[in-house]
């Protein structure tokens, strides 16, 4: 059986001998960051823009990752072409290295790095024809005083327990409200209300990510002649808008059906909806980093 090639710390390993250390403190304490990024017919999407978020991230946890940006970009490109991809995804990840058993990062003398590209496994295709189920569930979203949820960090308990509790209820995507009440984002997604033709996200202040779809939603609603609004959003704008849709570099661009039991729109993918998709589309096959 053929592995995958994983780059880890300057070598590229067949995936059973890529090990890290269980002293590592991205697994102690989920101490680290990463990027999860997508390619499409032999060109890194938004590649810039992911770099731009890690080294920001990094910087924010006070993590030197251990490449120059040049370095870092040539090692994503090649770890693609070593595994012979053209479409799939890439998971980038830096730990801040190992340590002891104590949370001072200053035992970890030195980062780890590891690049694994492979192909995805893709939502359902229904789901962008008939749209997600979601449910706004009970764990709130981190708030900026405790960890800023603008970091990409390995710290994903927040998120994985609103997924959990999403689960129970049976729904596709959670829809996590911050500790005010308003609607913050889904737990991998950022989240677009369409009300009487006008398209709304909440602030990343709201405890969104800076999502990279999420960014380029703005340069395509420029295209269709839209405007994108950033406000508060409430539980209430959710059920009463006429179309929603989530976007991820995982989901793309993903129409929301239901939420909390309410049918919203029409219940089908909203025509709004319909033309970020097929921009998104176009972008994904279009743009991207030459890999080859
Ligand atoms: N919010 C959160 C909390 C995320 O983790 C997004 C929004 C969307 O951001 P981008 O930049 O991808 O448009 C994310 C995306 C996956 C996966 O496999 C994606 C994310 C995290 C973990 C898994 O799709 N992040």
């Amino acid at each position: 059986m053929q592995h995958l090639k994983i780059y880890l710390d300057g070598q590229f390993l067949d995936e059973p001998d890529a090990k890290v250390s269980v002293f590592d403190h991205g697994l102690l304490y989920g101490d680290g960051v990463f990027e999860g990024i997508r390619f499409y017919n032999g060109r890194v999407f938004l590649l810039e823009e992911h770099l731009d978020r890690l080294y920001d991230s990094a910087k924010a946890i006070l993590l030197t990752i251990p490449m120059d940006r040049d370095a870092l970009r040539e090692a994503v490109l090649e770890t693609c072409r070593q595994n012979n991809l053209r479409d799939g995804y890439i998971r980038l990840v830096i730990t801040r290295g190992k340590g002891d058993l104590g949370l001072n990062p200053t035992k970890c003398s030195k980062p780890t790095l590891f690049i694994i590209a492979a192909s995805i496994e893709l939502y359902p295709e229904k789901y962008y024809t008939e749209g997600l189920r979601v449910n706004t569930v009970p764990t709130q979203r981190v708030s900026h005083a405790a960890l800023s949820p603008a970091i990409k960090s390995l710290n994903y308990l927040n998120n994985i327990l609103a997924k959990i509790e999403g689960n129970l209820y049976g729904a596709q995507e959670s829809i996590m409200l911050n500790a005010q009440g308003y609607v913050a984002e889904c737990t991998a997604d950022n989240l677009f209300v369409i009300k009487q033709g006008k398209v709304f996200t909440p602030h990343i202040s709201d405890g969104a990510l800076g999502g990279i779809t999420r960014r380029l939603m703005f340069d395509l609603a420029r295209e269709i002649g839209r405007e994108i609004l950033e406000i508060n959003l409430t539980r209430y704008d959710l059920f009463v808008a006429d179309e929603l849709f989530a976007t991820g570099s995982g989901a793309e661009v993903v129409p929301i059906s239901e939420v909390d039991g309410r049918k919203i729109g029409s219940g089908r993918v909203g025509p709004i909806t319909g033309e970020f998709i097929r921009h998104f589309k176009a972008r994904t096959q279009n743009t991207g980093v030459p890999i080859y």
